[in-house]
């Protein structure tokens, strides 16, 4: 019995892990990952920022349930650059393998703005969420001004 809850918890512990060390079968699958997990963060931060921006009427329950998952999404694109991941159809810049330290930074600024803005709509006060929009809408400028080829 003993064993077989040790064994549940390693199973748990080893999927809770994997998004962080996501190993890929070939590195097209890296980039298609990546970008799609983008893609995903981007569709639900638009549809907040658009709210904030007065384009879209302002609905809290989606606003909300959009930011939350913007801020978990924000968490996965990471894995999908690891080494040998720089070729292909992307606009990754040489600069994310050889100046790991900054983009990572990048990253983890990105992913704690989605945080704070995933409160904000939670909390469903506008000012906070334009604040918040804006901050995080910083942090993906920084990110592809330095990472991103145009
Ligand atoms: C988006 C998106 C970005 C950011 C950026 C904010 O919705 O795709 O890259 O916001 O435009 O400045």
């Amino acid at each position: 019995m003993k064993k077989l809850l040790s064994l549940i918890l390693a199973g748990t512990a080893l999927t809770l892990a994997l998004p962080a060390s996501a190993q890929f079968a070939k590195a097209e699958d890296a980039v298609k990952y990546r970008k799609n997990a983008l893609f995903v963060m981007q569709q639900n931060f638009g549809r907040v920022a658009a709210m904030a921006a007065g384009k879209a009427p302002f609905d809290a329950k989606v606003a909300a349930e959009s930011a939350a998952v913007a801020e978990f999404v924000s968490k996965l694109p990471w894995a999908g650059f690891g080494p040998g991941t720089d070729k292909g159809d992307t606009k990754a810049k040489p600069e994310i393998w050889t100046d790991k330290a900054k983009f990572d930074d990048y990253a983890k600024k990105m992913e704690a703005e989605m945080t704070k803005l995933a409160a904000a709509a939670k909390s469903g006060n506008m000012d906070n969420i334009k604040l918040a929009v804006n901050a995080t809408g910083g942090t993906c400028k920084s990110c592809h001004d330095d990472f991103r080829a145009k």
